[in-house]
């Protein structure tokens, strides 16, 4: 069955992979699964015919049959589910990975969300350098829980799971700020994930597919 996702026209980004469709290309590559990509340009995004595969007008979608489902998460659970390589058999080992899906997305990414606020809707705003440090320290918090508890493990529970490909995908946000940096154990964690060949894959596509010019959806 096709997979289709879809991802920005042309990323604000400019193909540095921070978009949410590089995550989703990461599961599907993880996952040994072949995919389309349907290019969905700002306006277009707004539009009946995305609003009907998105509520609120965003990207990742994925349509694979008569399935079509939204949110970054729920997508790379799916594939996780169907597709073998990013959950373990184990049912204790996967309840584990899977609790790592969550923890990267409502505990994790919030505060790495608050940055990207407070500094490019924020920032001119004559509170705004107050506000900043305190948004900082909210993550410094949880990347030093983090690196913590990854300590000199290779991945969050064992192999390599959709856990940590939730949770790298998450912290790569971080890396334009230089943030990450602060925690050597959390940044050579980001470090061996992009090393992965799946990962190296899934960027090299969206790279092209952002630099390449082609027809909006
Ligand atoms: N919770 C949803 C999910 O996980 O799928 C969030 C989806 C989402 O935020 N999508 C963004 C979007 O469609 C793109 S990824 N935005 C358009 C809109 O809301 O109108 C967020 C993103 C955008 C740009 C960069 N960047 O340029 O660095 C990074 C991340």
């Amino acid at each position: 069955m096709t997979i289709t996702i879809t991802a920005f026209e042309r990323s604000p980004d400019g193909g540095k992979g921070l978009a949410r469709d590089t995550r989703v290309r990461w599961a599907l590559e993880e996952a040994g699964q072949a995919y389309t990509v349907l290019p969905v340009s700002f306006q277009a995004m707004k539009e009946p015919e995305h609003l009907a595969r998105h509520p609120f007008g965003q990207i990742p979608t994925y349509e694979e049959g008569d399935l079509a489902i939204f949110e970054s998460g729920a997508i790379i659970f799916h594939i996780a589910q169907r597709y073998p390589g990013l959950l373990p058999d184990d049912a204790n080992a996967r309840a584990r990975a899977v609790t790592w899906m969550f923890s990267a997305l409502s505990t994790v990414e919030p505060p790495i969300l608050d940055l990207a606020i407070a500094k490019f809707q924020e920032g001119d705003k004559p509170w705004s350098k107050d506000r900043l440090p305190l948004v900082q320290d909210r993550i410094r918090e949880r990347l030093g829980k983090l690196s913590d508890r990854l300590g000199d493990a290779e991945w969050l529970d064992g192999d390599f799971s959709a856990g940590d490909l939730v949770m790298v995908s998450v912290l790569l946000r971080l890396k334009p700020s230089g943030m990450l940096a602060e925690f050597p154990i959390l940044a050579a964690y980001v470090t061996r994930a992009e090393a992965r060949p799946a990962y190296q894959r899934a960027f090299a596509d969206q790279l092209a597919f952002n630099t390449a010019s082609k027809p909006a959806g």
